[in-house]
């Protein structure tokens, strides 16, 4: 069923420092994975992370070892399944990995998509909508570049939601940083900050109270992957929006968290829910429970994002829009024809399977060697 399993680590330059509590990225690792059908159907996923091991459990190297030691002698071997009997055997003879499980679903997705001629977001329900707003971080590490970087967004049209890295300084030295940004730029725009999990409950306490009497609008992952009772009391005390991130790794991480009331905001991302599948399963937990949704981005290349976008356009309400901005945080193009943004939107394509064509002589220039 699939003659060839190729996983290909592509380095890319920033277009500037991104600066976050777990790591700055100068460069990105983009993890894509080419699957080719034996009917003839080539098949693009990816699994890229951030910082290497600072983020996820994942690295560009683990995930790359595990797809040419164990995935692509399994999907070799397996012959006459379809592809939800593919994806249960790798369930079954694969624990954990779910970087590279979602880049190897994405890859067959996309070939079943083209072989019946729609959109990948098809074969995921349905899209629901044809385009996903999309937010800028700011992470220059300085207050005024950020300002001055949010300006130039949001007179593109290209952003007018912006979300700010903090964590890595004292809590006031941050809430005088994110509150400087939101007195810039005015009631009108959204501001969000993602702590990436470096506060006690104490520090959030203090911070968190600050920034809701400052008129941010929503807090990411406060305090410790594991720390949910600290998630659940301040979901409860604050009146501003909490956002699971890091603490949501799939579907039954989101039914114990939703169970928990341990968010108002779930962050998907559809490399940590294991694929694009999960990532939808998350959404559907998210909306029994009645918590809000926003379309998180492991800051992956086009296909990553775009697998995203087919994914995200499926949710019956994305209240709080998506980050899915990683193609423009890199300094060069690998598709042949960029994704489009416009209007503080992403398009999601109409075409078959997910939509893109790869340049592939620009990928094996930047390839690592
Ligand atoms: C994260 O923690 O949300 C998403 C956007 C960004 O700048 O960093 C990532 C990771
Ligand atoms: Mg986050």
């Amino acid at each position: 069923m699939y003659k060839s399993i190729e996983t290909i680590l592509v380095e890319i330059p920033t277009i500037r420092p991104h600066k976050m509590a777990v790591a700055t990225m100068q460069t990105q690792t983009l993890v894509l994975v080419k699957v080719v059908s034996e009917d003839g159907f080539i098949g693009w996923g990816e699994a890229t992370t951030i910082g290497g091991l600072g983020y996820a459990e994942e690295s560009p190297e683990s995930v790359k070892t595990n797809i040419e030691t164990y995935f692509a002698p399994l999907l070799k071997s397996l012959k006459g399944l379809n592809v939800a009997q593919t994806l249960k055997a790798i369930q079954k003879n694969i624990n954990g990995n779910r970087f590279a499980k979602c880049a190897i679903q994405t890859a067959l997705l996309d070939i079943q998509a083209q072989r019946l001629s729609i959109p990948v977001s098809e074969l995921l329900g349905g899209r629901l909508r044809d385009s996903v707003p999309v937010l800028w971080v700011l992470a220059s590490g300085d207050t005024e570049k950020d300002i001055a970087e949010a300006q130039k967004m949001i007179a593109a049209k290209r952003h007018n939601i912006f979300k700010l890295k903090i964590g890595s300084r004292a809590v006031e030295a941050d809430v005088e940083h994110v509150l400087a940004i939101k007195k810039a730029l005015g009631e009108d725009v959204s501001i969000r900050v993602d702590v990436n999990r470096t506060w006690s409950e104490l520090n959030a306490i203090k911070g968190i109270q600050a920034l809701q009497d400052g008129g941010v609008d929503l807090i990411e992952q406060p305090c410790a992957i594991d720390n949910i009772d600290a998630m659940q009391r301040l979901t409860r005390r604050f009146d501003i929006a909490i956002m699971a991130d890091e603490s949501l790794i799939g579907p039954s991480s989101a039914y114990q968290l939703a169970k928990r009331n341990a968010a108002s905001v779930f962050a998907v991302k559809v490399a940590q829910s294991g694929g694009l599948i999960e990532g939808c399963e998350v959404g559907k937990i998210a909306k029994l429970a009645g918590i809000d949704l926003y379309g998180g981005t492991m800051l992956e290349g086009p296909i990553g994002t775009i697998a995203s976008a087919h994914a995200f356009s499926t949710f019956d309400s994305l209240a709080y829009g998506t980050e899915l901005f990683g193609p423009l945080l890199l300094t060069e193009e690998i598709l042949k024809t960029p994704l489009q943004y416009q209007n503080f939107e992403l398009a999601v394509p109409k075409t078959v399977g997910l939509g893109i064509a790869l340049d592939e002589d620009k990928i094996d220039n930047l390839r690592r060697q």
